[in-house]
């Protein structure tokens, strides 16, 4: 499982659901609260180049905010992401439904 970290502040919708959905996929983290502590908040500011929390990194992969890693979640790359499921293989396409696979009439 890569290891995953996430700057976050205590008062945080974004970081709460980022955490519920990290949570769901029984995964832990590193918290690491940019409120509690200056040097925290200058760390994520040079690993993301961005201000708002949180800010989320698998292994060395700047995930970015929650919206992005819902966004991830729901195109399906971010289980692969967290180790959960292999990696799609060069040449996969995803499956998509065509009317041969109707129930017959
Ligand atoms: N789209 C971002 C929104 C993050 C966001 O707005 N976070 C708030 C705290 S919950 C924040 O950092 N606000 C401070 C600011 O906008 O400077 C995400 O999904 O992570």
């Amino acid at each position: 499982m890569p290891e995953i970290v996430m700057y976050t502040t205590a008062m945080c919708p974004y970081c709460v659901r980022a955490k519920m959905l990290l949570q769901r996929k029984g995964m832990n983290w590193e918290e690491k609260r940019i409120d509690l502590d200056h040097g925290l908040m200058s760390e994520m500011l040079q690993r993301s180049k961005r201000r708002t929390v949180p800010q989320i990194f698998i292994g060395d992969h700047h995930v970015g905010g929650y919206d992005d890693m819902a966004e991830l979640d729901a195109m399906g790359q971010l289980d692969p992401m967290l180790g959960l499921v292999a990696a799609g293989m060069p040449g996969d396409t995803p499956h998509t439904r065509d009317s041969s696979e109707d129930a017959p009439t």
